[in-house]
């Protein structure tokens, strides 16, 4: 079962857990099945070899009736608001969706789905301000914003079922990762869109906010085969996946622009309107637990991903044109 189905890591991983002859549960809201076209992007070519269930992150019955129906063996919940900006600007409902609606996913477990393993998506953005670095399973958290709150609380709670119900629950603390699937307000498929745009003709800059900060970027489409081994373990626990190399916005920004025969500085405008409140200037993750324990391996260069991710968005824009 997997909550928050139709986003970036719910398509891949869905796609990984139907190659390996799963029966797969999906939780989407309402506003998804009555527009699957447009709601339902990403798994649109899965529609028919999974099973969808009504719920929200918000109702904590429609959680506990799905998990009472499903039985769920294994239960990924990836479902939250997960925009780190748009949580400064509404915290309250970041907060409830996010605090609250995984600790509905685990009580609903608890109570119906006991012998069920269970995955918590954590992020880098709990180490924030990151008091280490690189920053491992030790490190210790200091948030940077309601997200990142909202994520250790996730943590915490996922530790205590664990702890106190004997839960196979564990944790991802995943660095930044991204694909042709990431959201359109994320700074690296902002950036992707805008290049193909500009390259098309379409659009002649893109605003941005900082372009100094690091983040360890990797590809979901390797970090999603994490969250299944770390399920496959006799004993839970929690995990840092990451590439271990930490690049600016800038060098992305740069990157992209030059594989498609652009300069960035002739079409980037820096826009205060995109800067945060309180930034997180670095991060860059150890995953050398999750190398030794769970036998993880990461593939992808960071060149790759960019070229990947702007070659997909050229052809996206040339098909809508066509
Ligand atoms: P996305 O934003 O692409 O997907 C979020 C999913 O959550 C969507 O399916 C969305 O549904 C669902 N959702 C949001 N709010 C609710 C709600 N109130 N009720 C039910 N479902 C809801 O995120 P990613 O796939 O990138 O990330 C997956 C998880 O991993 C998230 O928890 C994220 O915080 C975390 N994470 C992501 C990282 C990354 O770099 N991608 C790194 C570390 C952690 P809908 O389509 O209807 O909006
Ligand atoms: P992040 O990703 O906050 O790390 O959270 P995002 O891509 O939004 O920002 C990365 C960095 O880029 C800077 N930035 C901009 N960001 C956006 N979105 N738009 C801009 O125009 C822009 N200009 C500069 C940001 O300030 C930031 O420093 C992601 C999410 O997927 C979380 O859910 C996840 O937990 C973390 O990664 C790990």
């Amino acid at each position: 079962m997997i909550s928050g189905i139709t986003g970036q890591d719910g398509s891949y991983l869905v796609e990984f857990l139907l190659e390996k002859g799963y029966e797969v549960h999906g939780i989407v809201r309402r506003v998804a099945l009555e527009d699957p076209d447009h709601r339902m992007w990403r798994i649109r070519h899965l529609l028919n070899d999974i099973e969808l269930h009504c719920g929200s992150l918000e109702s904590y019955p429609s959680l506990f009736k799905i998990v009472g129906k499903v039985k769920p063996d294994e239960c990924y919940h990836l479902a939250a608001q997960s925009f780190v900006s748009y949580s400064f600007e509404d915290e309250f409902s970041t907060f409830n969706t996010n605090i609250n609606g995984t600790h509905y996913m685990l009580s609903s477990v608890k109570e119906l789905a006991p012998h069920c393993r269970f995955y918590f998506a954590g992020s880098s953005e709990m180490f924030g301000k990151a008091r280490q670095t690189p920053q491992n399973e030790s490190t210790p958290f200091y948030p940077r914003s309601p997200y990142g709150i909202t994520k250790v609380v996730g943590f915490e709670l996922t530790r205590n079922y664990r702890e106190a119900y004997s839960l196979h629950a564990s944790t991802g603390i995943l660095f930044n990762h991204e694909s042709p699937r990431r959201g359109y307000e994320f700074v690296t498929r902002k950036i992707t869109h805008h290049v193909a745009k500009i390259k098309l003709g379409l659009a002649k800059e893109v605003h941005l906010g900082t372009l100094d900060a690091k983040r360890d970027w990797g590809h979901a489409r390797e970090y999603i085969k994490a969250m299944w081994l770390m399920l496959q373990q006799e004993k839970p626990g929690d995990y840092v996946i990451a590439t271990g190399q930490s690049h600016s916005v800038r060098e992305f920004v740069e990157k992209a622009f030059i594989h498609v025969g652009l300069n960035y500085r002739d079409y980037v405008v820096v826009d205060p309107k995109f800067l945060r409140p309180a930034e997180v200037d670095l991060l860059v993750g150890d995953a050398g637990k999750a190398r030794e324990v769970l036998d993880w391996s990461y593939h992808y260069t960071f060149d790759e991903l960019v070229r990947e991710m702007v070659d997909a968005d050229l052809e996206l824009l040339k098909t809508q044109k066509a």
